[in-house]
This record gives structure tokens, C-alpha cells and sequence, in this order.
């Protein structure tokens, strides 16, 4: 009999999908079952710290270990990682804090005979050439480092699901825009940056250039397709680590153009830089029929309503500190 979701341990919970997961999270299992942990304190004032926080490096089995025994933890969910655009500064940190910390979860995993793992994978899988709607199934060729681990992970994902039953589960996230924590240093970062500029009234540098046209989705839809997938009856997934989920598609001048609706002297510049052929070598959306068949993934959110979201919570963060 497969233990049950009672007591989960969050990693890389200091982070931009963390800060508000773990919250999302307590607030369903309640905050003492679910134990936030980061290699760095939250931010200065951060709810994180209304509930447990333990400061855990994930690539020292030994202190994971430990946090695991602990807290009695049956669920990871495994978010630290080093994103795309950090990792190609330094690949093998990159290779070391990706694979290393995803096989101790696992190892853990296996080891507690743990209920579930939980760790996202990204639209960084792909590489050039790929269909302008990436499939679910079909050829992944990564260019950065960082995309090689979630290729890999994925693979690990399979293995371990296959060799010793552990329940690993995890979505492929396109860009994530939100308002409480900033990106920690992927490519797509700039279409969170543009709303910061946009509200404090300056002018936005955009490091890619304006055709760029990504796969993006809202904070509110991230957490809710990691809820919806870690609620999911096992026997319903066809998949493991790399469900292909979709939300929104637009290209830098569309995005500005629907901030300028609110700010019509908002002003743009593009300076291309190395990150343009990272995005360049990402799909422009992805096909999700697999997880809206699965587990019923359906996003709720378009460009419109993320964009007069995202500016109403940034104005009242922004006017606080
Ligand atoms: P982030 O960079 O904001 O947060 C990652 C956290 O991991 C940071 O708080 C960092 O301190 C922590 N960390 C780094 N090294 C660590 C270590 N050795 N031990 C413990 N903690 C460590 O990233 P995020 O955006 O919150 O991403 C979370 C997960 O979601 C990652 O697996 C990422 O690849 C994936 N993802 C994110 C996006 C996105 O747009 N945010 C898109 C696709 C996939
Ligand atoms: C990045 O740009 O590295 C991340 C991602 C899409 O995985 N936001």
C-alpha cells in the first residue's frame, strides 16, 4: 500500500516558484506538514518563515538525509536547481546542483519509500529545429547545460519510476511570470523584468529582441498545475517527469504593447544579447493535450488578464518597500 501526501518537504523554497508554492501548499496540508528549505534564507520579510525552514544544500545527501528523517517527510517537491541563463556561466555548478540534488531526491525517495516526488522539468528540453508547437513526444536536443540536466532528469524520472516504483512526477513549465519573487536567472526572465520597469516608470533594456516569442504562463496557473499533477491518480499518467503544459504564446512587442494599455509613455529598447539564441532555440508554444487528457490540466489565465494582474500586485508591492 502507497503511502499517502502527508508531509512534504519543499527544496529550493527560497526561490521564485518556491516562495509561493510552499505557501499554496500549507494552506492544503497544512503550514506544520509542509517544511520549506533553500540553500538561502528567504527574502526579508517573507511568509515563508510562518512556517518551518531549513537551510539545506540538496547536493549533500547527508544533510537532505537528515531533513528527511527529521521532519518524516514522505513527498519532495524538488525545485532547487540552477536555471538556463546562470548555468551557462557555470555548467558543471549548473550539472552538479541539477543531477546531484534530483539523485538524492530520488535516492531518498526510494530509500523512505516515499509517497512522490514532485520536480519540474522546462520548455529548455528542446533545442533548434524544433516544431513551432513542441510535441509531446519527440526529439530533444538541448543547447544549454541546463537543458541538458532537465533532459536528463526526465530520463531519471523514467528510470526510477520503472526500476523501483518510486512515483516521480513532474511538468515541462514554460516561462514563469509573477509578482513575489523575481527570477533567479533563466532566459525568460525579461517578461518579468518589463513589468518592474513599466510600474516604477523606466525604461526597459530588453536583452532579447521583439519578434522573441516564448511559451509563458502565470504564477496562479504553476502552482495549480503542480497541485492538480501531485493530486493525480497514479494509474491515470501515461508520463512521469516531462508533461508538456501550455498556458499563453506572445512575442515581446505584444507584451509591451498590452502594458502600454495601461502605460502609454512606457518605453522599450532591444540589445540582444547571448540569451537571444537560447530563446531562439526554444519551441513558440507547446502541445498539452497529453496532460489535459491525463489529469485535466486547463490553464486559466491569457496575456490580457496576466498583464493587468501581474501590474494591480505590483503596484502594491512596489508602493510597500
Ligand atoms: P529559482 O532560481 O528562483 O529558485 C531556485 C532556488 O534553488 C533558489 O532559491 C536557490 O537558492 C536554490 N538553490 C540553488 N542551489 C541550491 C542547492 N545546492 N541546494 C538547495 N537550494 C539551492 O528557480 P525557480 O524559478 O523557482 O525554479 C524552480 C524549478 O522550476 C526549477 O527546477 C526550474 O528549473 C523549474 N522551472 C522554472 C521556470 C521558471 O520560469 N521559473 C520554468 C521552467 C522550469
Ligand atoms: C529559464 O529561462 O531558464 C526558465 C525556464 C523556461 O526553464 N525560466
Amino acid at each position: 500500500m502507497k503511502k499517502e501526501t502527508k508531509r512534504i518537504l519543499v527544496t529550493g523554497a527560497s526561490g521564485q516558484i518556491g516562495s509561493e508554492l510552499t505557501l499554496a501548499l500549507r494552506k492544503i496540508y497544512g503550514n506544520d506538514n509542509v517544511i520549506a528549505s533553500d540553500i538561502a534564507e528567504p527574502q526579508q520579510g517573507s511568509p515563508l518563515a510562518n512556517g518551518i525552514f531549513e537551510k539545506l544544500d540538496v547536493t549533500n545527501f547527508d544533510a537532505f538525509e537528515q531533513v528527511v528523517k527529521k521532519h518524516n517527510i514522505d513527498t519532495i517537491v524538488h525545485l532547487a536547481a540552477i536555471l538556463s541563463a546562470v548555468g551557462e556561466s557555470n555548467p558543471t555548478r549548473c550539472w552538479n546542483v541539477n543531477i546531484g540534488g534530483t539523485l538524492n531526491a530520488f535516492n531518498l525517495g526510494v530509500k523512505y519509500e516515499m509517497s512522490k516526488i514532485f520536480v519540474p522539468s522546462s520548455i529548455a528540453v528542446w533545442g533548434p529545429g524544433i516544431p513551432k508547437i513542441a510535441p509531446q513526444d519527440g526529439v530533444l536536443k538541448p543547447k544549454t547545460m541546463y537543458g541538458v540536466t532537465k533532459v536528463t532528469i526526465e530520463t531519471l524520472g523514467d528510470y526510477y519510476f520503472h526500476k523501483y516504483g518510486l512515483d516521480c512526477r513532474g511538468v515541462r513549465y514554460p516561462g514563469i511570470i509573477s509578482s513575489e519573487t523575481p527570477p533567479g536567472g533563466g532566459t525568460t526572465d525579461y517578461a518579468v523584468e518589463i513589468f518592474y520597469k513599466a510600474v516604477r516608470g523606466e525604461k526597459f533594456i530588453c536583452f532579447v529582441n521583439e519578434n522573441t516569442r516564448l511559451p509563458m504562463m502565470y504564477m496562479p496557473d504553476c502552482l495549480k498545475a503542480a497541485i492538480d499533477l501531485l493530486k493525480a491518480p497514479v494509474e491515470n499518467l501515461t508520463h512521469h517527469c516531462d508533461y508538456n503544459v501550455g498556458s499563453m504564446s506572445f512575442t515581446v512587442k505584444s507584451l509591451y504593447e498590452e502594458i502600454r494599455k495601461y502605460y502609454p509613455n512606457f518605453e522599450i529598447e532591444y540589445k540582444p544579447d547571448y540569451r537571444q539564441a537560447i530563446a531562439d532555440s526554444w519551441p513558440d508554444d507547446v502541445d498539452d493535450s497529453v496532460a489535459r487528457k491525463d489529469w485535466g490540466w486547463q490553464p486559466e489565465y491569457d496575456l490580457p488578464r496576466m498583464v493587468e494582474d501581474m501590474i494591480e500586485k505590483l503596484k502594491v508591492k512596489l508602493a510597500r518597500n
